[in-house]
């Protein structure tokens, strides 16, 4: 673990306003599903925020993003506003998605968010098209591609992940193992990556990252957008990392696959708790500049939900428009 750097404090305090800003969204997001505001699926990302915060910093707002359904904090750390995610998942028209979408399809052109896909694995090819895009034209933007690890039991991860490697696309891959996909137990879920891994040798730069380390996510990513924006070539990142929630809203919080037990032992490894720690210890985050940022995130977060509640329906027509062509 490298040291702090008291110059980049402004920096770090705005790393963890991005990890609570994710946390109580979607701590809200999960009161207002219970009360039936939030129609569909709904997949939270507690207890993950150091992946999608850490690895988004890295790039630039010009490089394109890719993710599967767990995907509100993609949205919300590339810069979407909270009040179109919120929107979105309360399916309402001002949502980035026109209320179309919904908690799973979370799309922002604008700002090369190009998904929220829900089924398991899909998007991985269609990053590594984004990737073959910009190698084309010549420019030196990156795609990074945000998935879980289950994905790798589709045969499209290995096909893409080989013609990524053999077209020296400039494509992150970043495996978000959270130990379980769905109800899988442990044990399975886990073997699924490591077998997959091992099997299938790609020719490319990998590497495994604790994932509950904003800071450790953020360095790693950075390598591999050097590798991919000055050398075209692309990596395999597994960030280890752990949900609190259940799969989804429909699924009890420790189920019958893990224990409460495990559940508490892993919440000791908090990403926010550890980055806040980190930087008291330091003396790099004054007691005034915590209540400051978690009283922001509050405002912003409250914002949200009234803004989701106000908006309109989407209008009957909206059902024969396209989203980004009207
Ligand atoms: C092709 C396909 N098969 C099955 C499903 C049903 N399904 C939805 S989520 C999921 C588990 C995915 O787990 P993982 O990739 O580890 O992501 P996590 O939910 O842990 O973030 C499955 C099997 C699906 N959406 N798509
Ligand atoms: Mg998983």
């Amino acid at each position: 673990m490298s040291a702090l750097d008291p110059a980049r404090r402004e920096f770090y305090h705005e790393l963890l306003r991005r990890m609570i800003l994710l946390r109580r969204f979607e701590e809200r997001a999960g009161e207002a599903y219970a009360q039936g505001k939030i129609g569909g699926f709904c997949h939270l990302y507690i207890g993950q925020e150091a992946v999608a915060t850490g690895a988004l910093t890295a790039l630039r707002p010009d490089d394109y993003l890719f993710a599967a359904y767990r995907e509100h904090a993609h949205a919300l750390v590339r810069g979407t506003p909270a009040r179109a995610v919120m929107a979105e998942l309360f399916g309402k028209a001002t949502g980035c998605s026109h209320g179309k979408g919904g908690s799973m399809h979370l799309f922002d052109v604008p700002r090369g968010f190009l998904g929220g896909h829900a089924i398991v694995g899909s998007h991985i090819p269609i990053a590594a098209g984004a990737a073959f895009a910009v190698k084309y034209r010549g420019t030196d933007q990156v795609a990074a591609c945000f998935f879980g690890e289950a994905a790798v039991n589709i045969g499209a991860f290995h096909e893409t992940l080989n013609m990524a490697a053999l077209w020296e696309l400039p494509v992150i891959f970043v495996c978000e193992n959270n130990r379980y996909g769905m109800g899988t137990a442990l044990e399975r879920a886990a073997a699924v990556y490591d077998v997959a891994h091992r099997a299938c040798s790609y020719d490319m730069a990998s590497e495994t990252v604790d994932g509950m380390d904003a800071l450790a996510v953020l360095e790693a990513v950075t390598r591999a957008v050097e590798r991919a924006r000055e050398h075209k070539l692309p990596t395999l990142i597994e960030a280890r990392t752990y949900r609190y929630m259940g799969h989804s809203m429909a699924d009890p919080i420790h189920g019958h696959y893990r224990t409460k037990e495990e559940l508490e032992e892993q919440k000791g490894r908090d990403p926010i708790a550890a980055l806040q720690h980190r930087l008291e210890q330091a003396d790099l985050l004054p007691e005034a500049a915590l209540a400051a940022m978690r009283q922001g995130v509050e405002d912003e977060v409250d914002d949200a939900i009234r803004f989701a509640e106000e908006s309109p329906e989407p209008a009957p027509a909206e059902l024969h428009t396209d989203v980004y062509q009207g």
